[in-house]
């Protein structure tokens, strides 16, 4: 049988901006279920996010607040190993190494760097090109088995299995040869005014995400500007994409299943739906606004929570950097 406490977990999300119901929904929580049988690392990587600009003071204040954020959906930091990026210099250390292994053609073919750079036409930097090897560089390090992402970094982590395979085929066993898996329930929450476009943080349409931020008002409006069908009828269905979406939203925060939430609402009309769906939600996040606000007034225990995720995870890269400096032939200080 498998032994899960050996497999390594790792994921990481980019520091900008506030957590959506989306991500909740489709990555934290799961993250939270794997805890129990494997050891998970869960980066804050705010050296990709410097591939925008970012005006520094508000950068420090969304990083921490990322983390603060994590730990109030309830991500256990004796578990899971919470950590900064940049505050474990073997990742940019793996990332140059790796760069040398990557060719031009491979990241010219990046679907996310075609589409970034077309977003920031002023700023097409080498760091958003370079940003998928980056990427593999936090994976590798630690020798992890199993990427939970989202659809859209399937391509960076083919890449990644490229470029770890190419390596150890030039330098015999060094990288363990991640795998990506998507979560089966709630994988992608739809934008409440776009549903058929993911639910997502830097969407200009601020209508269409949740925040768990969010006060209660604001959850209220948003729910009641949902955009619906005229069926007036709560089902679950492709031609409803709309009341599909916050159906499963209503199931997975309200932790119910799908038929029951059908049947609790059959015969009601979507005002009814809308305002119980606006309260499971309130609701639901209480307990994660509660626990932001404790954690906000201890920034001390959140201090020791990153200096703690930092040194656990730096202990875990530099066996990997050893044996990676003594493969391509660095010489030891
Ligand atoms: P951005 O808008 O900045 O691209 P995002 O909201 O799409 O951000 P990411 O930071 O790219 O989110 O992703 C963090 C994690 O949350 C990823 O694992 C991703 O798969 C998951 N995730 C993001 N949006 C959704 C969604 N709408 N439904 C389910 N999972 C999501
Ligand atoms: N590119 C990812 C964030 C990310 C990541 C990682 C995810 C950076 N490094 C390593 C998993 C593993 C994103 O945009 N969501």
């Amino acid at each position: 049988m498998e032994n899960n406490h050996q497999k390594i977990i790792f994921s990481g999300a980019q520091p900008t901006g506030s957590l959506t119901l989306g991500n909740y929904i489709g990555a934290i929580q799961n993250w939270k279920a794997l805890e129990k049988d494997y050891q998970c690392l869960y980066s804050i990587v705010d050296l990709h996010s410097l591939t925008v600009r970012q005006d520094p003071k508000e950068f420090q204040k969304t990083c921490l607040s990322f983390l603060v954020q994590y730990l109030a959906c309830g991500l256990d930091p004796e578990k899971n190993i919470l950590f900064f990026q940049s505050h474990v210099p073997q990742h940019t250390e793996l990332s140059w190494i790796l760069n040398c292994y990557t060719y031009l053609g491979e990241l010219n073919r990046m679907t996310q760097f075609k589409e970034k750079s077309q977003k920031n036409k002023d700023n097409i930097n080498s760091g958003l090109y370079s940003y998928p090897v980056l990427q593999a560089a936090d994976i590798l390090l630690y020798q992890t088995n199993i990427v939970p992402v989202g659809e859209d970094q399937k391509q960076h982590l083919e890449l990644c299995r490229d470029i770890a395979l190419r390596f150890n085929q030039a330098h015999g066993d060094t990288f363990a040869i991640p795998e990506h898996r998507i979560p089966k329930v709630g994988a992608r929450i739809m934008s409440l005014q776009e549903p058929d476009k993911k639910m997502s943080k830097s969407d200009d349409n601020v209508n269409g995400t949740i925040f768990l931020m969010d006060t209660e008002d604001i959850i209220l409006k948003k729910m009641k500007r949902a955009v619906t069908d005229s069926e007036n009828k709560v089902l679950y269905s492709d031609e409803q994409p709309g009341i599909k979406n916050l159906i499963t939203i209503y199931s997975t925060v309200g932790n119910i299943s799908i038929e029951e939430v059908v049947k609790k609402y059959d015969g009601k009309g979507y005002g009814a739906f809308k305002k119980e769906l606006a309260e499971v939600i309130i609701e639901g996040l209480r307990p994660f606004k509660e626990k932001y606000q404790d954690y906000m007034n201890n920034m001390d225990f959140v201090e020791t929570v990153y200096k703690r995720g930092a040194e656990r995870a730096t202990e875990i890269a530099e066996r990997t950097m050893k044996e990676v400096r003594s493969k391509v032939g660095l010489l030891t200080k």
